[in-house]
């Protein structure tokens, strides 16, 4: 069942973190106008088509009747979908994100807060509890953005639109069975445009498969504003797709001078003690540990920071198939333990601007007057604007694009 997942990221080409954590660079559109339907004629004689499909599957009319009151035809979803499919981001851009101040405190918090139960969890699936909060960071901010649109509305709409109309009409099927089974009524099952639920994002495939009652309450319930069944349901999704408990992720390490790059990526695992005979080293110069089967990665090219992943790294890409996604739970959880940030260095970007010149030319210009939204060092939509305002004011053809040139005029 994993495989939807899979389906979903792949077919997003990014990870949940930009679906649904918002602010990571284009401006979210108001959630409120996109949980609005508008009328649409061929949507609702589509609906008229798929009710027949849904009770060939065993969805009853009553489940429909029920669940249909939420549907209707969501424009902001279809658009969400359309401008979503070219979003990439580096891993530097990723990871300031990712592992911002802010969700590195709010994570350690929430570890502190919840340590009991995430133990317990951990006794039950194996999962620890840096790993499982870390998911909880990066797919909702612990639970601040779990998401507000009806899930029979974002898949049915989806599912009509027809660009991947199998794997939603899937999606919305599996939405219907978990109404129909009662663990949620229809106005409480919401999530992203995408149809990615609750504290940890899971679409209706990965609830059926994966989804466990963990306070006994009976139902599992991922919606709720109580996170327990969410968390143990991520456990759960690791645990069972392979998680080995006692192990890390991955690290990072120090290549040696000339190491062949080639050598890297994650269909090259080797023995540690190869790794290490090639001199490849831990971050204080030891000899790699041994988990098993291991791979480097190189995701910023040669020069740039480097990993050793292990089975669990594997494992939290069952979860989300994103490399930058899996890094980021990764180094998530390091952080969330008191772990040190990444000390390799990224080259320059493509403007030729390091993360600290990025975050200079935001400070800068924030300080002449042109919001940027905070100086992370991510070049975004605000931060584009904000340029283009200032060359705007200052003569300079408008291109809305950084350089050395424009912070150096800044200076
Ligand atoms: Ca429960």
């Amino acid at each position: 069942m994993r495989i939807t997942r899979r389906s979903l990221t792949a077919w997003l080409g990014i990870s949940a973190l930009a679906a649904c954590s918002g602010g990571v660079g284009s401006p979210p559109p108001a959630s409120r106008a996109t949980a609005r339907p508008v009328a649409n004629p061929a949507y609702d004689a589509w609906l008229v088509g798929f009710r027949q499909r849904a009770a060939a599957q065993g969805i009853a009319s009553a489940t429909l009747d029920r669940a249909l009151r939420t549907a209707g035809f969501l424009p902001d979803v279809v658009e969400r979908d359309r401008s979503q499919t070219e979003f990439t981001r580096t891993l530097e851009d990723y990871l300031a994100i990712a592992a911002s101040d802010e969700r590195i405190a709010k994570g350690r918090a929430q570890l502190a807060r919840r340590q009991a139960v995430l133990r317990t969890i951990e006794a039950r699936h194996g999962v620890p509890p840096e790993v499982v909060t870390a998911i909880w960071g990066l797919e909702s901010m612990y639970g601040e953005r779990r998401g507000d649109i009806p899930v029979v509305a974002s898949t049915s709409t989806l599912a009509f639109d027809g660009r991947r109309g199998a794997f939603f009409e899937q999606q919305l099927i599996a939405a219907l069975r978990i109404l129909q089974r009662g663990d949620v009524t229809a106005e409480r099952m919401t999530g992203s445009w995408a149809g990615a639920m609750g504290h940890t994002q899971f679409i209706p495939t990965s609830y059926l498969a994966y989804a466990v009652d963990f306070d006994g309450d009976g139902r599992a319930d991922i919606w709720s504003d109580d996170p327990t069944d969410a968390l143990a349901s991520a456990a759960a999704y690791l645990g069972r797709s392979g998680w080995q408990a006692g192990r890390p992720w991955g690290m990072e390490v120090q290549l040696p001078p000339g190491f062949d790059t080639a050598r890297a990526g994650r269909g090259n695992r080797r023995e540690a003690g190869a790794w290490s005979a090639m001199g490849v080293r831990d971050m204080n110069g030891r000899p790699l540990p041994d988990h098993g089967p291991t791979a480097i990665l190189v995701p910023a090219g040669p020069g740039g920071p480097a990993f050793a992943v292990f089975r669990n790294f594997d494992v939290i890409l069952r979860y989300n198939n994103a490399q930058n996604y899996a890094i980021g739970v990764g180094h998530l959880s390091d952080r969330l333990l008191g772990r040190p940030p990444i000390r390799g260095r990224f080259p320059p970007d493509a403007n030729g601007l390091t993360l600290d010149d990025r975050k200079e030319l935001q400070r800068r210009l924030t300080a002449a007057g042109f919001d940027v939204g905070g100086a992370d060092g991510v070049i975004g939509a605000r931060t584009e604007a904000a340029i283009r305002s200032y060359q705007k004011r200052v003569g300079l053809p408008v291109t809305g694009q950084p350089s050395a040139e424009l912070l150096q005029r800044l200076r």
